[in-house]
């Protein structure tokens, strides 16, 4: 590992102790034979994590479609014809009502998202309270509601936010094909911002977009080379969206899905790398060597945002067939 600061993280504080990972040699990583990198990334996740866990977080969607931006992938862009029907921001009884169900079904960690650019002032006074809300009922709070303005972070975590997700997505030098309508670096100034307010980061990406290896390894590097890498690095598998640009894309090779999540924890050792998007259509055995190859986390609950997930009957199966330990 070198120690060059990349050109985006030159300016921010680095903390001395924390590695820097190059694209290349992530690159290095994906095109070891399959089994070496695999032992690597078990390794590695032997050495901070009991490899026997799985945290379990469920999602909400509490303000849905209608969004102003023109993602590629997703089913929320109200400039793509799709079958979404548009919802306004939920009532507060109603989010805690599902927040409840979920802590009743074991979830740690509730994430409440909003298909929004980013939150007006009126629209996160009702968001603060859901955060409130959820803190009481003794869960994690989790949020994505789009890039943030100044100040809105400190709110945040003055509610007693734990953890703000804000997805890279893809690489900077990708970016563009996916996304015309607000940058890469605006994404980073809000993983930045968050950090900055003591949030914890959920950051990640989605693999399977037509992207390049050399693309999913230059994600991977940006992730890893925050001043703090992100605690949690969700991997979304592109679920392909009839209506949007990518709704007929061919599926990606599930051994390079593997080998990302592996690559993941390899460079973000100490992050939990959650197996996201795209359970649904994953087998079993699918799910198992992504949880080997350092995956530690999962949505967990019918719903993602838009799209259907892994039932919950067939995660807890799953858990007890592998002797996997749900938190
Ligand atoms: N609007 C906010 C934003 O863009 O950050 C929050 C909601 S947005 C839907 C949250 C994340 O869901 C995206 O950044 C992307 O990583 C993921 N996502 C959306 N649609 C997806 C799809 N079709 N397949 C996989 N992941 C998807
Ligand atoms: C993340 O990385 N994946 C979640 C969550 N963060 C907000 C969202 C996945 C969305 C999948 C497509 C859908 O349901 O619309
Ligand atoms: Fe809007 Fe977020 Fe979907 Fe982009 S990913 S269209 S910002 S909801």
């Amino acid at each position: 590992m070198s120690q060059v600061v990349p050109e985006t993280t030159a300016s921010i504080q680095m903390d001395a102790s924390h590695p820097v990972w190059k694209a290349e040699e992530i690159l290095a990583l994906y095109e070891l034979p399959f089994m070496d990198l695999l032992w690597r990334a078990h390794e590695t996740h032997r050495q901070h994590f009991d490899a026997n866990v799985i945290q379990r977080s469920t999602l909400l969607s509490i303000k849905t479609g209608g969004c102003s931006e023109d993602c590629g992938y997703c089913a929320q862009s109200a400039r793509y014809e799709t079958s979404l029907e548009r919802e306004r921001l939920m009532p507060l009884d109603d989010v805690l009502t599902a927040a409840r169900a979920a802590k009743e079904k074991g979830a740690s960690r509730f994430c409440m998202g909003a298909a929004w650019k980013s939150p007006k002032e009126a629209d996160l006074d009702k968001v603060l309270e859901m955060v409130r809300g959820v803190k009481a009922l003794g869960m994690e709070a989790c949020v994505t509601l789009g890039m943030l303005q100044a100040g809105q972070a400190e709110k945040l975590k003055a509610a007693g936010l734990d953890y703000y997700n804000h997805n890279l997505d893809t690489a900077r030098e990708f970016y563009a094909q996916v996304v015309q309508s607000h940058t890469h670096e605006e994404r980073l100034d809000t993983l930045h911002a968050a950090q900055q307010a003591g949030l914890n980061l959920c950051a990640g990406g989605i693999i399977g977009m037509g992207e390049s290896r050399k693309n999913r390894a230059a994600l991977l590097s940006e992730l890893a080379c925050l001043p703090k890498p992100p605690e949690s690095v969700p991997i979304n598998h592109l679920v392909p969206i009839p209506g949007t640009p990518m709704g007929e894309l061919p599926p990606l090779d599930p051994f390079e899905f593997i080998r990302t999540i592996a690559a993941a924890r390899i460079v973000m050792p100490t992050s939990w790398v959650r197996l996201s998007a795209g359970r649904m259509e994953m087998s079993d055995e699918l799910q198992a060597l992504c949880f080997f190859a350092g995956a530690n986390s999962i949505f967990y609950g019918e719903a993602l945002l838009t799209t259907g997930n892994a039932d919950v009957s067939r995660d807890d199966a799953l858990f007890t067939r592998l002797g996997l330990k749900a938190i």
